[in-house]
């Protein structure tokens, strides 16, 4: 690293610690109630092991928001066997991530990082517990694809960066672990078609990002080229949340636009699982926010970026949604 990447990257860590002040304040307390829904729980939360649905949690209840964990830790604590929720016995802590009230569901504040994902790995959920779909999907491991940028060994030293190199179902069992579901469908069901996907009451992603269909960038209406990770002003990813006017659509949420791409359950059902194209959503750093062929990094989908569901890349990551 030249001198000038170490000042570089000393100045976003003051942005980071700053930001995470800013979220912390920004972090919406849901007024959506979960409690009998079926388990998984998020936090504040248990499942109740007869009825295998949600009681709120006197202990850490109003604390955490949709899954927020603000009262968890990063940390692999689990004993082992985890049976694939973070938080529950024989499981590591939940990672600690604000949610944000993205209008009656809730949006992790940040892409998934290398650090939370790390967890993730440790406690070696059971590939066998996977929906229906991925039972293909063998492995949670980041890919390791030289075309693809995914070189081995993955840098899990950089915590703060957005993970990536991780196929959709890998990005939908991480989420099923933290209590949460890779952002989709409103209301859950099933995978969002081509003419849901710019429906802000149908896509979680789109109203999070749009603030309900009102806007058309995150942070506004009009391109703003400096605001988010995107063409022209980095080369590559940097940590998720280190662009702070790269806010919103709701306030608290970073990255909707640029750094990584994320994966949506947004895939076309074609018979074979590992084959679906599934929607990416944003644009990654290398997006383009202004010019109409390369015009991605916005919160509407044109749906060019489907690639499989088992493929991965340097610039795809994800973030999870959660609540109803
Ligand atoms: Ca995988
Ligand atoms: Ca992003």
């Amino acid at each position: 690293m030249s001198d000038g990447d170490a000042s570089w990257y000393a100045r976003q860590d003051v942005r980071f610690f700053g930001l995470a002040g800013l979220l912390f304040v920004g972090c919406v307390v849901p007024e959506v109630d979960i409690e009998g829904r079926p388990c998984p729980c998020p936090d504040g939360y248990t499942c109740d092991g007869g009825t295998q649905t949600c009681t709120r949690s006197d202990a850490v209840a109003g604390t955490g928001g949709f899954g927020g964990g603000s009262t968890a830790t990063t940390s692999t604590t689990g004993a082992g066997p985890c049976q694939g929720l973070c938080g529950s016995p024989g499981c590591s802590a939940c990672p600690m991530v604000p949610v944000v009230d993205a209008g009656g569901f809730g949006i992790d504040a940040l892409e998934v990082t290398r650090g939370d994902y790390a967890v993730f790995l440790a406690d070696a959920v059971d590939p066998a517990s996977q929906v229906a779909w991925c039972q293909w999907n063998v492995s949670f491991e980041p890919l390791v694809d030289d075309a693809a940028g995914c070189l081995s060994p993955f840098d899990f030293s950089k915590a703060a960066f957005p993970m990536s190199c991780v196929d959709w179902c890998d990005a939908a069992a991480y989420c099923a672990w933290a209590g949460k579901h890779l952002c989709g469908r409103r209301g859950g069901g099933s995978s969002l078609d081509e003419a849901d996907v710019n429906d802000p009451a149908q896509s979680e992603w789109y109203a999070a990002c749009s603030a309900g269909g009102t806007l058309a960038f995150p942070y506004g209406d009009t391109v703003e080229p400096s605001s988010c990770n995107t063409s022209g002003n980095g080369a590559d990813l940097v940590g998720s949340g280190w662009f702070a006017d790269c806010e919103g659509g709701y306030a608290g949420i970073f990255d909707m636009v640029g750094n990584v791409e994320e994966w949506e359950d947004a895939c076309d059902l074609t018979g074979d699982p590992a084959g679906d194209n599934c929607l990416l959503r944003g644009g990654a750093f290398w997006a383009d926010d202004s010019t109409p062929d390369r015009d991605f990094a916005r919160c509407s989908s044109n749906f060019e970026r489907r690639p499989d569901r088992s493929a991965a890349s340097h610039d795809w990551g994800f973030r999870c949604c959660s609540g109803p």
